[in-house]
């Protein structure tokens, strides 16, 4: 039978994958417990239906920052996706545009926002930026992204240094030297390809909330900050002129010990009351663990090594396939909670699981 579920293509890109890509895309940081929390997290939220209401009809429709999405479940920014199929961010482009929902471009992608742009003309995009030691490169970047039709800048705060991924360090992974990364490429030249490590090495670890209200004031989109992890945090990206905050810890590659995003989830939601849209991501792999994100206040997910996993299965086909099985999910979750739109759920959908 064809995979049914985002395990399913877990499973599938574990036979596919050569050991180095597999363990830099599947690790996290020091002994992966954020890691693991992150989908272990959702497990702990008990969902609460309403029942004798009108599910008849029943839309995954949202918007975000203004934009119209098919459903809240958007395509997060994941570095170097050639390295899970030739076709790369292309791919998963064409089959986020083809999904009627958002993609976030990385910085450090193995296609750049002009070329990923071209291979879906027209669909809503973001660009994530991590802000080179080469200012020039960054603005480079930026206002390639900003002439392509990308509709926000996504700053990902939560890596201003590489961390401690032993998985890599066991393979000693290193990029493939034929595949390119146009930002890379921008800032080294010819010289030696980095490590994903080394490419750490290049981005600048001094950035703070003053360069984020500079960028916010001369961006002619909407900036978001991505890898949010705290109530005090949320508050200064809105007083900074963030659009937007992700809360989000990197998929547990980063700050091993920080909480799941689910559990920071309500803090952010509680403190930003409504200042900017709150997004999460971090071990979304069910239709229902976006239920409860969005019961706990989130206006939409990003979703990353679900679409990923797609993507090393089976290409544009199998990012497009992971993206209608959520979709799906998502449907008969919101018709089975008693709800008829993204917006219907409530925090009294969702309850702790008694210890
Ligand atoms: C990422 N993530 C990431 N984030 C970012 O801002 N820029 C990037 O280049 C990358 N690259 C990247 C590569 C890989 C292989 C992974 C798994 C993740 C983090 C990503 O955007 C997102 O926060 C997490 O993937 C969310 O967690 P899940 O959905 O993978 O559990
Ligand atoms: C990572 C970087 C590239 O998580 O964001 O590997």
């Amino acid at each position: 039978v064809d995979p049914l579920n985002v395990a399913d293509y877990e499973r599938l890109a574990e036979q596919k994958l050569e050991p180095g890509p597999l363990a830099y895309f599947a690790g996290g940081a020091d002994d992966e417990w954020t890691l693991r929390e992150n989908v272990a997290a959702f497990r702990r939220l008990l969902l609460r239906p309403r029942v004798l209401v009108d599910v008849g009809s029943v839309s995954t429709a949202t918007t975000v920052l203004g934009t119209d999405v098919s459903m809240p479940i958007l395509v997060g920014p994941l570095a170097f996706q050639r390295l899970a199929h030739p076709d790369g961010e292309t791919a998963t482009a064409r089959a986020a545009a083809a999904a009627g929902t958002i993609m976030g471009l990385s910085t450090i992608a193995s296609a750049g926002p002009a070329e990923v742009a071209a291979a879906a003309p027209g669909a809503p995009r973001w660009f994530q930026l991590y802000c080179f030691r080469d200012a020039g490169v960054t603005q480079a970047l930026v206002d390639q992204a900003v002439d392509n039709g990308y509709r926000a800048i996504a700053l990902t705060v939560d890596a201003p240094v590489p961390a401690n991924r032993e998985r890599d360090l066991r393979t000693m992974f290193a990029l493939p030297p034929e595949m390119r990364v146009p930002s890379i490429d921008a800032v080294v030249g010819s010289g030696p390809r980095p490590s994903p490590a080394e490419v750490f090495s290049l981005i600048t670890p001094s950035i703070t909330w003053r360069d984020l209200q500079e960028l916010a004031d001369r961006s002619p989109v909407p900036v978001i900050v991505k890898g949010v992890m705290t109530a005090e945090d949320a508050l200064l990206a809105c007083e900074h002129g963030a659009a937007a905050v992700v809360v989000s810890n990197h998929g547990g590659r980063q700050l091993d010990g920080v909480a799941a995003t689910i559990d920071l989830l309500p803090e952010v939601v509680d403190t930003v009351g409504g200042r900017c849209e709150v997004l999460l991501d971090g071990g979304v792999r069910r239709g229902t663990d976006v239920a409860k994100a969005l019961a706990l206040g989130a206006r939409a997910v990003l979703i990353g090594r679900a679409f990923l996993w797609g993507l090393a299965a089976d290409g544009e086909r199998g990012v497009s396939r992971v993206l209608e099985l959520l979709r799906r999910e998502l449907t008969t979750t919101l018709a089975l909670l008693g709800c008829s739109s993204p917006v219907d759920v409530t925090a009294a959908h969702v309850a702790r699981a008694p210890r």
